[in-house]
């Protein structure tokens, strides 16, 4: 299994993990899982057939461990557009995360803190390396650091996905430092 097609199994899987199950005819449990044999079907039945050792793989060797596997099941580990509850405990976060983005979003990140957008919750990355691969999606990437402690003091409410992503709902501007 080459570099190219383990990237196009992961961006299918979530696609349809995340974001649109029922395009391919699967509905995911309140949590986000599916059995795999359903998803491996749903997979060949839309013209994209996707062998079971190639999904062991994308799952144990994606650069980001986007996805779980549970027995039977399977789930991606964050990042979902749709409604599900990960079921994730609440945990104290280090005293500074870091979020990627880009210039172009520096006004309004100002003004308004950071908002989840289309996905549930902000993400949130442990060291800078990280939150700069992030930004880089987009650009020229610029990391703001996330006063995460004081948040947290404050009582706002801290998750971490299984691939260690840091999850919390919004970062009101004076939790950032800005460049
Ligand atoms: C920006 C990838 C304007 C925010 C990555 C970001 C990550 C605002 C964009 C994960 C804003 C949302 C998530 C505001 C935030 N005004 N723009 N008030 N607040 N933004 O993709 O953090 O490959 O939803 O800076 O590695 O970029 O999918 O979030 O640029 O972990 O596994 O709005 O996605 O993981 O974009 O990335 P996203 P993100 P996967």
């Amino acid at each position: 299994m080459n570099e190219q097609r383990t990237v196009k199994v992961s961006k299918y899987l979530s696609k349809h993990l995340r974001h649109q199950p029922d395009r391919i005819g699967l509905t995911l449990d309140e949590a986000g899982w599916v059995e795999i044999d359903e998803l491996l079907a749903a997979c060949a039945a839309h013209r994209f057939p996707i062998a079971r050792d190639e999904l062991d793989r994308v799952v144990a060797e994606n650069d980001k461990r986007r996805f779980s596997i549970d027995g039977t099941r399977i789930r991606a580990n964050q990042g979902h557009t749709i409604d599900v509850d990960l079921g994730l405990a609440p945990a104290e976060p280090p005293a500074y995360l870091y979020h990627g983005t880009v210039a172009r979003f520096l006004d309004a990140i100002r003004a308004e803190g950071l908002r989840p957008m289309a996905r549930h919750d902000v993400h949130l990355s442990a060291d800078r390396e990280t939150a700069t691969r992030v930004g880089a999606r987009r650009g020229r990437p610029v990391v703001l650091p996330v006063d995460a402690g004081a948040m947290h003091r404050a009582g706002h409410t801290f998750r971490v996905s299984a691939n260690g992503v840091w999850l919390t709902a919004a970062v009101p501007p004076r939790y950032l430092r800005f460049p």
